[in-house]
């Protein structure tokens, strides 16, 4: 009994030891098509076409898409930051939005009926 409380001790240290290993490397657990700390927006789904946002993480941060180059055109993203990425239908962070979590990629926002209508966003909180 004593022995199967040890092992077992022992297995959940190994465990919580690879968890951490894991949790460790947030740059493996970036998407390489973007730099770190980087959030990059693209033209078409699956990270192609025109890269129209390419934003390095600042806390708070508020961002328009340019109306020319992005505004109702953005398919895909990867936000390589450890903020989290909210997505507005219009310009000035207003209408309705969509979040894209932190270290976590959307390679194509028509699943979230979002496709080609985000024209502003901001690292806050979703
Ligand atoms: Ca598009
Ligand atoms: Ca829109
Ligand atoms: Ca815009």
């Amino acid at each position: 009994m004593r022995l199967r409380t040890v092992a077992a001790a022992a297995l959940t240290g190994v465990l919580a030891g690879v968890a951490m290993v894991t949790a460790a490397g947030p740059a493996s657990a970036d998407d390489a098509r973007c730099p770190a700390n980087r959030v990059c927006m693209y033209e078409d789904p699956n990270f192609t076409g025109s890269l129209y946002v390419n934003q390095k993480y600042k806390s708070g941060g508020k961002f328009e898409i340019d109306w020319w180059d992005g505004d109702n055109e953005i398919s895909s993203v990867i936000n390589n930051t450890g903020g989290s990425v909210k997505l507005y239908a219009n310009d000035g962070q207003k209408g309705k939005w969509q979040c894209v979590g932190a270290h976590s990629t959307r390679s194509n926002l028509k699943d979230n009926a979002f496709d080609n209508n985000a024209e502003s966003w901001a690292f806050a909180s979703c």
